[in-house]
């Protein structure tokens, strides 16, 4: 049966009214057809309740793009080569206010709300925690009406799709695009040209110029991010990259030549055609710095199309009024090239001097730092740099020979330390540019996302330039959005706070969670609460059973570490730990076993494709799990699950039903997480070293509700020397668990080079560089500690109140509140 034999189609929605909604939903499943119009299945109808709910959205964003044009109003550009958005149809009806509204007129057509946003495909444009703190971001923008854009691209295939084999992980092209996004407009008026490679040349007017090379365009996606409850909607732009009709050689192509006929469209195709491709290969290599260049080139130009747009009298001779009207904030050193890009279009384009492209070039753009891993430190190699974009070093090579000059007139002092902190790298043997130092001499402000590791940029990875800028450098602990993690993924748990507060302003004001802390011991609420967690656990334990076919238990302690797998978050010292206690518990007799708390240890998370031993974590804990999982003598109080193919919605049902969760990295080397603050504000008690925002959130929730463990960052390098001069003695228990894998007890599979990762002084594995066997005992002792309070119900509950209760400061409100005032200098602009 067809949407409109149920309700009568119409053109627009009143927001309010289910009717209404109802057939407007009609009506985009009759005129805005993707299917056939005899059917309706939940799939038909996400599709037509999406485009009825981008109906509303458009409006907003017409409105927020024509008020901020009137305004005009300094604007912040969030570049970013990620955004991990999720699903969109919950979070916008919730932000719009609309759900209640949305669900009765879905049901007129038989189906469930959730069923039906169950459909939409994960928009997966990013890797990580970085990817996702730019969406979250934009959330925040939105919400606080504040005159912000994000950039991206519009990758065909987002991160891949994981699946577990025998073999374990693999890789599936993640097609987000297969049948549509209902969330995209597509903007055939916005196209900018890109130009690669080509040579440099003196334009009459004596302006240098780029030409020649090849020359694709840039066309724009919007995606409309609505804010909650204010009529401001703003926009995520993504880049699609194209060829025209000219570029088509149709005389070859009549020849019979169809692919060289039509080379240059596929080069266009493969900038945007995976996110993060591989770069072993020197193609590779090449098509991420394209990638990187298309983003900030076609953002730069439809910035200063803005600028000028929205006041054309300003346009000749009033550059220096851009940094008042735009910020840039660049998130990581991915889109660096904004940097020599802004100044060659100023320069170039716009015929500005170097003095003066320079000083709106630093006044502008700003520069956040998420690692300080020395291999993740962004470095392109010179030649290939010269050969893409000739023109862009130049501007570089001409940035650092300035810095050059300024430190050796200025600071005689520093003499010694310039090699290092210049932008180029002259090694004969691999010239690079440093693309962080970049970012350091030509941003105004340089951030870390949270304390310990803003700390850790001035004291170690930046101290050099602290004494030449000493105002630079600037802290913004992490943020995430409390719609998204918490009012709309765990809406039991969002009703309980709701009632108890009196008030659900909490969403907009995380602060007042703190509210809860006077009812933490009220049995009332502790009764509520822990039937909330309930059901969410029995959620979490049908998602298990669905994608895994493992039955886990609600009772038991629910044990959660998801994350990008690396080996400096420790996902190994995680399953060492769950193989030690399925020895002891293979020890015991079956009377001592019934005094154990029954825990079930969950893990997701993807490792990059081509990182060898992050696949074989994953391998072993599948390994572990299965060997587990089916012994009958110990099941009861031990399963070992691997989440395959963790996302955000995956991570939407796994947070809500989690009681423990690790955030157990090395000390010093996670530059914040952002789950460990989703899971304090879901109720869940974090086991974690005194690592990045893990800091922070021990401060707020109070230490006895953290299971602490482990070195502190400032004993790492120490604990690594001793290590180094063979002066490290394992613990017993950690040469057990190790000893207990080598032994087989998991199957064949050849576990030995990932242990002798964790064995030696140096060389092979870099001598348990990330000191899983230091940190080992403490871990274990740690996690003795958490079975023992999980006995104690009461505790455990109050633990967990005083958790959601500490977690109003990692609202990424308060977190863009701050780079609004303290870096953008930018304001509020709602639409009256
Ligand atoms: C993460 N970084 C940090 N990087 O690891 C995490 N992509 O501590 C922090 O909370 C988060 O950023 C937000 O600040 C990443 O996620 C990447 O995904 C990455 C790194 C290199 C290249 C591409």
């Amino acid at each position: 049966m067809s949407a409109a034999d149920k309700v009568k189609p119409a053109a627009s929605p009143a927001s309010e009214d289910p009717s209404a909604i109802a057939g407007n939903i009609s009506y985009h499943a009759q005129y805005s057809p993707h299917f056939s119009p005899l059917a309706f299945g939940p799939e038909q109808a996400f599709y037509a309740t999406a485009e009825s709910v981008r109906d509303h959205l458009l409006q907003r964003w017409n409105d927020t793009y024509l008020h901020f044009h009137k305004t005009d109003p300094k604007q912040t550009y969030y570049l970013s080569m990620e955004y991990l958005q999720g699903r969109a149809l919950t979070n916008a009806i919730g932000n719009l206010g609309i759900t209640g509204a949305y669900a009765d007129a879905i049901k007129k057509f038989g189906y469930e709300l959730e069923a039906v946003a169950g459909q939409e495909r994960d928009a997966a444009l990013g890797n990580g925690g970085l990817g996702r703190l730019a969406s979250c971001f934009l959330d925040s923008m939105a919400t606080l009406n504040l005159p912000s854009w994000g950039y991206g691209l519009r990758y065909r295939y987002g991160l891949f799709k994981q699946r577990i084999a025998k073999e374990g992980q693999e890789e599936i092209a993640e097609d987000w695009l297969d049948k549509f996004s209902p969330w995209e407009i597509v903007r055939h008026d916005i196209v900018y040209p890109i130009r690669f490679f080509g040579h440099v040349e003196i334009a009459p007017d004596g302006r240098r110029k780029w030409a020649g090379g090849e020359v694709l365009s840039a066309l724009a996606y919007d995606v409309p991010i609505p804010g909650y409850k204010t009529k401001n909607a703003i926009s995520l732009r993504l880049w699609d990259a194209k060829a025209t009709a000219a570029d088509f050689n149709l005389f070859q192509f009549n020849d019979g030549q169809y692919e060289s006929a039509a080379q240059l469209h596929s080069r266009a195709q493969q900038i945007c055609a995976v996110l993060y491709p591989g770069d072993a290969t020197e193609e590779g290599k090449l098509l991420r710095l394209k990638q990187q260049y298309f983003l900030c080139s076609a953002s730069l130009q439809d910035i200063i199309f803005r600028f000028k747009e929205r006041k054309p009298d300003r346009v000749s001779g009033k550059w220096s009024e851009f940094p008042s009207k735009v910020a840039v904030q660049m998130n990581d050193t991915h889109p660096t090239l904004a940097i020599p890009e802004l100044m060659r279009l100023l320069m170039d384009e716009e015929g500005l001097g170097w003095d003066e492209a320079w000083d709106v070039t630093n006044k502008t753009v700003a520069y956040t730092n998420h690692t300080v891993l020395p291999e993740a430190l962004e470095k392109w190699s010179q030649a290939v740099m010269r050969k893409l974009l000739p023109r862009h070093m130049e501007i570089i090579e001409e940035i650092d020979k300035r810095f050059r000059e300024m430190v050796i007139s200025t600071r005689k002092d520093m003499e010694g330390k310039i090699e290092s902190m210049r932008v180029l790298d002259n090694n004969p043997e691999k010239p690079v540019v440093r693309m962080a130092n970049l970012c350091v001499v030509a941003g105004h402000t340089v951030n870390g996302v949270a304390e310990l590791h803003s700390n850790i940029l001035k004291e170690e990875l930046f101290a050099d330039y602290l004494s030449i800028w000493p105002k630079k450098f600037q802290n913004k602990t992490n943020g995430i959005t409390p719609r998204r993690w918490l009012r709309f993924c765990n809406p039991e748990l969002s009703e309980i706070v709701t009632k108890w507060l009196k008030t659900d302003q909490w969403t907009s004001n995380l602060d007042l969670l703190t509210g809860l802390r006077k009812f933490a011991d009220d049995e009332k609420l502790h009764a509520e609460w822990a039937a909330a967690k309930l059901a969410s656990k029995k959620r979490l334990a049908k998602h298990v059973l669905d994608v895994t076919g493992v039955t886990i238990d609600p009772n038991s302690l629910f044990d959660i570490q998801i994350k990008r797998i690396h080996e400096y978050k420790r996902q190994l010292m995680n399953i060492l730990g769950a193989v030690y206690r399925y020895k002891k518990l293979k020890e015991m007799s079956a009377e001592e076993r019934q005094k154990v708390t029954p825990r079930t240890v969950m893990v997701g998370g993807k490792a990059f494709a081509t990182y060898t031993n992050a696949k074989r974590i994953v391998k072993l804990v599948n390994d572990v799990g299965a060997v587990v999982n089916n012994d009958a003598d110990v099941n009861k109080y031990l399963k070992v699950v691997f989440i395959p193919n963790y996302n955000v919605s995956v991570a939407e049902v796994l947070i809500p039903g989690s009681e423990l969760s690790q955030h157990i990295s090395t000390a010093g080397m996670e530059a914040s997480g952002t789950s460990n603050m989703k899971f304090s504000l879901n109720g869940c008690v974090i086991i974690g070293t005194l690592d990045g925002a893990n800091v922070e959130i021990r401060e707020e929730v109070g230490q006895d509700n953290f299971f602490l463990f482990g070195a502190k960052a400032d004993q790492i390098a120490g604990l690594r020397k001793e290590r180094e001069n063979g002066l490290f003695k394992p613990d017993p228990r950690f040469e057990e668990a190790k000893q207990f894998i080598r032994s087989g007890a998991f199957g064949t599979y050849d576990y030995t080079p990932l242990l002798d990762s964790l064995e030696g002084n140096t060389g092979f594995g870099r001598g348990d560089y990330f000191l899983v066997g230091y940190d080992f005992p403490s871990y274990i002792e740690a996690q003795a500690r958490v079975d023992e309070a999980y006995k104690d119900k009461k505790k455990w509950i109050k633990m967990s109140i005083l958790n959601t209760a500490g977690s109003g400061k990692f609202s990424s409100d308060r977190t863009i509140d701050q780079y609004a005032k303290e870096i953008w200098g930018i304001s509020a602009c709602p639409v009256p």
